[in-house]
């Protein structure tokens, strides 16, 4: 008879599941027992934060559900930040962790910690396994969770014991959920409503958000938009959905968005949303927030709607029915020709300033380093000043193509999630830009990268400090900069050759040079490191201050 760990890696497989990320531990052991022979590949990350991360990594450039395995008591808690994250950014993740055994719960026993109720507001779905007879459906149902509406992570919890008991196996169970899922409002009476509001409006227009690129309706939502032909910009999370070459396209929105696309969104009367939460890194100030707008919302998740304000038509349901729905009844009408308004939010007099100030050889860099990465390669970011100036200046139309921490913000990210996204894609050039002080958060993830041989480009903007803390403080704190400051950080060439990773650094005064040194960089075949030197107090502009509306963006001081 199988054992419950044997179980639980058929129930894996039966969900299409081949790699899974973790770090073992006592209660777990089983598991990790029963790996030889499973078909299940397992990497061993050096931390579980690097495993969760990897997972979301492998999870974001596939749509796949991406696992990660940990012990009871630290290794369960070493993955709470990337449940989080999954959370926050929509990523299907099954996190399974082993627990203390069942008589011993609520004891205090050794390494016990309560994951469930720990993780209960993180996750879309969680269960303490009680009986080793329910491990089939408890697998079934987590992984149709994790998949299911609005994508997330779930958490399964199993005593030791559960996983060490055998058992009759007949077999991986399926779900169906008892209710229904609500249908999608794409009858025709939407479509109305929503064409009646484009011939009313005179200044309408597009912002794309996840759910559009989540969905797999981007080809169709492309469509739309050039049919629609309104200005139109997605948030960090929706680029790469619309081809920055669109004729209407205005880039990103937001804190540190375009000034065309935040005038533009502040100015507009009809707001059409394509899966986007309206955050308020998105929004500005929540309640100046495009301030004459009627707002349509396109959205699977009926909780993400009216949250900043009320939307005047929501349409629930998957973007992959609705943008066809809508698609289709918006081809036979004719729509107005909003022309004069699309010339005024697109024309030059709405054009970014000129790049002055201490950032603009770093941007350069990225420019140099982003127009030459082959095309569909994953660009991955960690959190701060760069992960900034690398969406200003992301301009591939790769609807998976660019992956960052960006509802959590969770510094650490970037290294384990190229891990994981370079496994699920391993042709593919993938390239990961840290902060100095964000590498130094999963740093441990070299040995991987250096163990499995992976070809990732690894990039760390070093200014030498927390430089998106440092900003702030140098502009809301009168440059108080407390603790921030990272003078002291390692050689990270050094750091790289201590774990036989190829390094190299580039300094500013070395940028006309760079194609040269970023051509090589690139075209090498194992992983590398490439340092650039950036300015310690180099800023992130335009923008929006918090609690200022998307109108007030502030600009690099001449
Ligand atoms: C885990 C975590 N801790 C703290 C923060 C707050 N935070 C946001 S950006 C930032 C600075 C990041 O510094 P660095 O990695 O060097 O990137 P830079 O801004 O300098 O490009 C900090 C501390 C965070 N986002 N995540
Ligand atoms: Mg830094």
């Amino acid at each position: 008879m199988p054992r419950g760990a044997e179980i639980v890696l058929r129930c894996l497989r039966a969900e299409g599941v081949d790699l899974v990320f973790g770090y073992p531990g006592g209660a777990i052991m089983p598991l990790y027992d029963a790996l030889e022979g499973s078909g299940v590949r397992h990497i061993l990350t050096r931390h579980e934060q690097g495993a969760v991360f990897a997972a979301e990594g492998y999870a974001r450039v596939t749509g796949r559900v991406g696992v990660a395995i940990a012990t009871s008591g630290p290794g369960a808690t070493n993955l709470v930040t990337g449940i989080a994250d999954a959370k926050m950014d929509s990523v299907p993740l099954v996190c399974i962790t082993g627990q203390v055994r069942s008589p011993l719960i609520g004891t205090d026993a050794f390494q016990e910690t309560d994951v469930f109720g720990l993780t209960l507001s993180l996750t879309k779905w969680s269960r303490l396994v009680r009986s080793i007879e329910e491990i089939p459906e408890v697998i079934a149902q987590g992984f149709y969770w994790a998949r299911s509406g609005r994508p997330g992570p779930v958490v399964l919890d199993f005593p030791v014991d559960m996983l060490k008991a055998p058992m009759e196996f007949e077999g991986p169970a399926t779900f169906t959920p008892s209710v229904k899922p609500r249908e999608p409002y794409a009858d025709s009476a939407f479509c109305e409503t929503l064409i009646a509001l484009l011939e009313q409006a005179k200044k309408p227009v597009a912002l794309v958000g996840a759910g559009a690129k989540l969905s797999g309706a981007v080809p169709e939502l492309r469509r739309l938009l050039d049919r629609l032909n309104v200005p139109t910009f997605a948030t960090v999370h929706g680029l790469g959905a619309v081809p920055p070459s669109a004729p209407y396209y205005l880039g990103m929105v937001g804190m540190h968005g375009t000034r065309a696309a935040n005038m533009a969104l502040h100015e507009t009367d009809l707001l059409l949303v394509f899966g986007a939460r309206l955050d308020d890194r998105v929004t500005g100030e929540p309640m100046r927030f495009a301030p004459n707008a009627r707002i349509v919302h396109f959205e699977i998740d009926p909780a993400q709607l009216d949250r900043v304000r009320q939307c005047d038509l929501p349409v629930i349901g998957d973007l992959a029915e609705t943008i066809p729905a809508f698609l289709q009844e918006a081809g036979k009408v004719d729509l107005p020709d909003w022309n004069g308004w699309r010339a005024a939010a697109c024309g030059p007099e709405r054009g970014e300033p000129d790049m002055k100030g201490l950032a603009q050889p770093t941007i350069r860099f990225l420019d140099v380093l982003l127009g030459r990465l082959p095309d569909n390669s994953v660009v991955i970011t960690d959190v701060g000043q760069h992960q900034m100036w690398a969406a200003q200046r992301y301009r591939s139309a790769s609807p998976r193509g660019f992956i960052t921490s960006g509802g959590l913000g969770a510094m650490g990210f970037a290294l384990p999630a190229a891990v994981g996204a370079q496994l699920a894609k391993p042709g593919t050039c993938v390239l990961c830009i840290s902060g100095d002080g964000g590498f130094q958060m999963n740093i441990q993830e070299l040995a991987t990268v250096r163990r499995l041989g992976l070809p990732i480009k690894l990039v760390i903007i070093d200014n030498k400090y927390l430089g998106m803390v440092r900003q702030w403080q140098q502009l809301f704190y009168q440059r108080n900069y407390a603790e921030t400051d990272l003078s002291d950080n390692p050689d990270f060439v050094e750091i790289a050759k201590a774990y036989k990773i190829h390094a190299g650094r580039l300094g500013e005064e070395q940028i006309d040079r760079a194609g040269e040194t970023i051509e090589q960089f690139l075209r090498s075949s194992e992983p590398e490191l490439l340092v650039f030197d950036c300015h310690p107090e180099a800023n992130v502009f335009p923008m929006v201050p918090s609690g200022a509306a998307l109108s007030e963006m502030v600009f690099e001081e001449e």
